[in-house]
């Protein structure tokens, strides 16, 4: 018997391989969850598509989370297939990648709303569009953030301000939909080698202390933030809300 089995699971955020959501899907999917999988655009949909069949996704949909008409489209054909949503997970950022190096001064407003947009409204976004599918099933909300949503990381900038918007909502969130049985979390990871991390200035260096300073002395995987998902998405966490989960190999807590 698998952890997710029955759960219908919506997931955004996979552009590669390398994605974290590519991890998430596959243990989903392993758990026994039905899933349906979006794209950011056709420049990521050639790696994409082969991917969400290998995983037998049942749907499989183009969607630019800054577009209201976009969300509403795939929430639509969610409702048309399966009715209502158990799982959604949101493993979406973006920041321009010249804003994602040197001095935060330099951050204009084009480029804090942009990152604002993609890499925290779109949560709530979502989230509304969700809602009516997911009420009353014992659902699960999941968004992936980094630390320097809580502290300063150098090059980290705007990203950083975006994250810690995206912390705050999911507690509002989870405020706002907890009376409906739906609960929402974020799992906060360490560096992890990826298309999104490859954007942000000195990410081997923030590897390397980490590999020195965490607790257990390495790096995380994929897999082990896949691990803390499903766990977040099933049962197993039913009473688990508004919390953000550290898979980073104890490195918060060191001072
Ligand atoms: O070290 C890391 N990689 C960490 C990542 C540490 C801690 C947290 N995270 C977070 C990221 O900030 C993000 O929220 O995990 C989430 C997933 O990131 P990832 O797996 O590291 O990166 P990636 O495989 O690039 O997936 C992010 C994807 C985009 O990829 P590209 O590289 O094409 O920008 O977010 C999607 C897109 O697929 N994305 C969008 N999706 C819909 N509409 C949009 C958009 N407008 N923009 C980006």
């Amino acid at each position: 018997m698998g952890l997710l089995d029955g759960k219908k699971a919506m997931i955004f955020g996979i552009a590669n391989e390398k994605s974290i959501a590519w991890a998430i899907a596959q243990a989903f999917r392993r758990e026994g969850a039905e899933l349906a999988v979006t794209y950011a655009n056709d420049t990521v949909a050639k790696r994409v598509l082969p991917l969400a069949e290998a995983v037998g996704a049942q749907l499989v949909l183009p969607c630019d989370v800054r577009s209201d008409e976009d969300l509403k489209k795939v929430f639509g054909e969610v409702e048309k297939a399966w009715g209502g949503l158990d799982v959604l997970v949101h493993s979406v950022a973006f920041a321009n990648k010249e804003e994602l190096k040197g001095s935060f001064l330099n951050t204009t407003r084009e480029g804090f709303s942009l990152a604002m947009d993609i890499s925290a409204y779109s949560l709530v976004a979502m989230v509304k569009e969700a809602y009516p599918l997911m009420k009353g099933r014992d659902a699960s909300v999941l968004a992936l953030t980094y630390y320097g949503g809580q502290k300063v990381f150098p090059n980290y900038n705007v990203m950083g301000v975006a994250k810690a918007a995206l912390e705050m909502s999911v507690r509002y969130l989870a405020e706002s939909v907890g009376c409906d049985g739906i609960r929402v979390n974020a799992i906060s990871a360490g560096p992890l080698k990826t298309l999104a991390s490859a954007g942000v200035g000195g990410f081997n260096q923030i590897a390397g202390y980490v590999e020195q300073k965490a607790p257990l002395r390495r790096n995380i995987t994929q897999d082990e933030v896949a691990g803390s998902a499903l766990y977040l998405a099933s049962s197993l966490a039913s009473g688990v809300t508004g919390e953000i989960h550290f898979v980073d190999s104890g490195y918060n807590i060191i001072g």
